[in-house]
C-alpha cells in the first residue's frame, strides 16, 4: 500500500511534512511519527515540519513546527498528513514541492497532491503511518512509537469510536513493543485547569434541547467576544460538553464568526455527514462541520437534525 510513499522518500534528500490547521493529537502525532521514522530509518535526509502552532497539543514531544525558507521546497517531497481539503492544510507552500504525497483517513473530496494513500477505514493518520512503518519493516524509536500511539488514542475517542478495530490494537500492540510511558499521555490529556472546568461547566448552563432530543448550544459573536478565548476552542472544543448525556444521539454546537456560523455536529448513532455535506461541509460519519452562512440556515440545520432524529424513533 505504501511503495509510493517509500519510493518517493528515498527519492528525495529533502523532505516537508505538513498536517490540517488547528492540529489535533493525530495530525501532531502522525507528523511527528513520520518525522522521525524516516530520520530513524534514512539518516541522512533533511526532514522538517511546518504548520502553526499546536496550543492544546504542545505538550507532546518535538510538536513545535519548524522553520522552512521558502527555497527549501525547490528540490523537496512535501508530505501532507490527516486532511483531504486543501484549504485546511497549514502552510500553503505545500505546493511549490517539487512533488507532493498525502497520508490521510478522511472522506476524499478532492485529490489535492501527486499521490496518495487514503484510507477511511483507519481510526486515524496515525494508524496510517503505523501500517506504513510496519509494512516496510521500519525501525521504530520510543519518540516515533509514542508520537503514533497518541494519535490513534485521540481520534479514536481513547478507542471509544466505530472506527476502532481489530487492526487498531495490532498496530498498538506493534508500537508497543518500544517501551515509552502511556501514562503521561493519557496524564496530558485528561488533566485541565481550574479555568477550563469553569468554562466548560458555562457552555454545560446554555445546553438546549430540540423537540427530539437533538441537543444544541448557539454561541453569537458578543458571546464569542465576552468568553475571551480562541475560537478553536470554543467550536470543537465544547462540542464535547452535550456528548454522553442520556438519550441524546445527535448534538451540535454552532458558533458565530466573521465568516458565518462554525459547525461541528457529533452523533453517537447516525450519519450526520450528509447534513454536513448538504450545507457544504464534511467530515466523518459521526463528526462533521460546516460553515453557514447566519442563523438562519443554522436553525434549518437545526431542523433537519432534529428530522433525523424523530426518524430514527426519538421521543
Ligand atoms: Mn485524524
Amino acid at each position: 500500500m505504501f511503495e509510493k510513499c517509500l519510493e518517493l522518500i528515498n527519492k528525495y534528500d529533502n523532505i516537508v511534512i505538513h498536517r490540517h490547521i488547528n492540529p489535533d493529537g493525530d495530525a501532531i502525532g502522525s507528523q511527528v511519527g513520520l518525522k522521525y521514522l524516516i530520520l530513524e530509518n534514512f539518516p541522512d535526509k533533511n526532514v522538517y515540519i511546518v504548520g502553526d502552532n499546536p496550543v492544546r497539543y504542545s505538550f507532546m514531544d518535538e510538536s513545535t513546527p519548524q522553520e522552512v525558507p521558502d527555497s527549501f521546497y525547490n528540490d523537496a517531497l512535501a508530505i501532507v498528513l490527516d486532511t483531504s481539503s486543501a484549504e485546511l492544510i497549514s502552510d500553503q507552500r505545500y505546493k511549490t514541492a517539487r512533488e507532493t504525497f498525502r497520508i490521510d483517513h478522511h472522506i476524499q473530496s478532492e485529490s489535492i497532491t501527486d499521490y496518495e494513500v487514503d484510507d477511511t477505514s483507519y481510526e486515524s493518520c496515525c494508524g496510517l503511518i503505523t501500517a506504513f512503518a510496519k509494512e516496510q519493516n521500519l525501525k521504530l524509536t520510543p519518540l516515533v512509537a509514542k508520537s503514533l500511539f497518541t494519535g490513534i488514542v485521540t481520534d479514536s475517542g481513547r478507542f471509544r469510536y466505530d472506527a476502532t478495530t481489530s487492526r487498531t490494537f495490532d498496530l498498538c500492540s506493534y508500537l508497543m513493543q518500544v517501551p515509552f510511558d502511556t501514562d503521561s499521555i493519557y496524564r496530558n490529556l485528561y488533566s485541565q485547569s481550574f479555568e477550563d472546568v469553569l468554562f466548560r461547566a458555562q457552555f454545560i448552563l446554555k445546553i438546549k434541547f430540540t423537540s427530539h432530543n437533538v441537543a444544541y448550544i448557539y454561541s453569537t459573536k458578543e458571546d464569542v467576544i465576552s468568553y475571551n478565548r480562541d475560537f478553536f476552542s470554543i467550536s470543537r472544543g465544547m462540542v464535547s460538553v452535550m456528548a454522553d448525556i442520556k438519550g441524546v444521539d445527535i448534538w451540535v454546537n454552532f458558533t458565530e464568526n466573521e465568516k458565518g456560523v462554525i459547525v461541528e455536529l457529533r452523533s453517537s448513532k447516525y450519519n450526520i455527514n450528509k447534513i454536513a455535506v448538504k450545507y457544504g461541509g464534511g467530515g466523518h460519519e459521526k463528526a462533521s462541520g460546516a460553515t453557514l452562512k447566519d442563523r438562519e440556515t443554522a436553525m434549518a440545520m437545526l431542523a433537519d437534525l432534529d428530522k433525523l432524529a424523530e426518524e430514527n424513533g426519538n421521543i
